[in-house]
């Protein structure tokens, strides 16, 4: 694939369950990403060269996950122009992942994540290509493709459960 233009960040190894979803859709849309893990507490050198070089390196919308007390989507936010999305991941020790949602919904005015649900790394990347299909063609493509799929699913479901 060309160059990466999604940037997928977690905090640890044990949320890459939750976020593989995120590069497998991608990967079904046709759309370059990289992936690695850059923890808020335990790495913040690497939070910080990783924010402030995604938009020269050529990333247009970054993807970070995190559980717990989950400081990376906001703290990348923080330190980028690019979109982030926050995908709350419910880590082992999460209180019901209220933990993870909360630390990542509630950002302070002028430094937005766009949160998605509770292990919403799926819904992430479709947005995430959402993204890039404002711009891209062929993107937008895809993407209309793989909602009609969606559609389509649905429909055939209706129609067998009328029978
Ligand atoms: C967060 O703490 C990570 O994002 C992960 O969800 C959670 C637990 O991390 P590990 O202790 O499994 O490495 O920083």
């Amino acid at each position: 694939m060309s160059k990466p233009v999604v940037g997928i960040i977690m905090g640890s190894q044990s949320d890459l369950r939750v976020m593989k979803e995120a590069a497998e859709i991608l990967e079904e849309l046709q759309v370059s990403y990289e992936l690695t893990i850059v923890s808020a507490h335990r790495t913040p050198d690497r939070m910080v060269d990783y924010a402030r070089s995604a938009r020269s390196k050529g990333l247009k919308v970054i993807i970070a996950g995190a559980g717990g007390a989950a400081h990376l989507p906001g703290m990348v936010a923080s330190m980028t122009t690019l979109p982030v999305i926050g995908v709350p991941v419910k880590s082992s020790n999460s209180i019901d992942g209220w933990d993870s949602v909360l630390s990542i919904l509630q950002m302070p005015g002028g430094i937005p994540v766009a949160t998605v649900a509770l292990d919403g790394a799926k819904n992430a990347g479709i947005l995430a290509a959402e993204m890039i299909g404002a711009f891209d063609e062929k993107t937008a493509k895809n993407l209309e493709k793989y909602k009609d799929e969606l559609k389509e699913k649905v429909l055939k479901s209706a129609e067998s459960v009328e029978e």
